[in-house]
């Protein structure tokens, strides 16, 4: 089985396309099917923001389509940044510009570390109009000092429950086995294959 992935995220297509295919499914990126331009992304919550995306890909190809939308959410911050996670430090903010903001955010409040968690939401849009939605999250707590290499975004910041290692330390398969991506991948799976006429 083959699903076509709407994102610009590069860490999360590989994300996807482990967890994915430890259940046969192969996943390719939109950019392999179609050059098509962003929708903005307006919405409220992940999951209105994933049901958007889905939803414009999945008409404009004519295939089913799956997008995902996730961030974290740090206690100290009131859940900020939350669903401007990719934005945190502007509209075209990297992902070190994003981690700085964080660790000046939790130092201006004195402080070295706080309680927080990713959280994903998954939409898979059929361009005759139905969906599958599911949603993951992984709770941990964030530092100041980054470690590691691995992952992406907020990774090398967010040390994960019952963890010592922070994500970015963790290998590609460790990281899918706990994370919010990783659990949020296997309800999908599950809903899919619950589905007849797949
Ligand atoms: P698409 O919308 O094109 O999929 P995006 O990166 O803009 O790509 P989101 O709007 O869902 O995706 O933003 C997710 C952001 O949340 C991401 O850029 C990171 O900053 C953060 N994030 C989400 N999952 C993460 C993970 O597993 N590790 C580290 N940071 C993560
Ligand atoms: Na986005």
């Amino acid at each position: 089985m083959e699903i076509v992935f709407a994102s610009k995220n590069k860490g999360k297509l590989r994300e996807f396309q482990e967890k994915l295919s430890h259940f046969g499914i192969k996943v390719i990126s939109i950019d392999q099917v179609k050059r098509l331009k962003e929708p903005p992304e307006t919405g409220n919550t992940f999951l209105e923001n994933a049901y958007q995306k889905a939803v414009y890909y999945a008409k404009a190809i004519g295939k089913p389509v799956i997008s995902e939308d996730s961030g974290l959410e740090v206690e100290a911050l009131g859940g900020l940044p939350g669903v401007r996670s990719s934005r945190f430090a502007g509209e075209n903010a990297t992902d070190d510009m994003n981690n700085q903001k964080l660790i000046d955010e939790l130092k201006k409040r004195g402080l070295f570390e706080s309680p927080a968690r990713y959280v994903s939401f998954i939409v898979l849009a059929f361009p005759e109009g139905m969906g599958l939605w599911s949603e993951g999250e992984v709770k941990g707590k964030v530092i100041t000092e980054p470690r590691g290499n691995g992952g992406f975004g907020y990774d090398p910041l967010f040390v994960p429950e019952d963890y010592l290692k922070t994500m970015a330390e963790l290998s590609l398969d460790e990281k899918n086995k706990i994370s919010h991506r990783g659990k949020a991948i296997e309800k999908l799976v599950k809903l899919i294959k619950e589905m007849k006429n797949w």
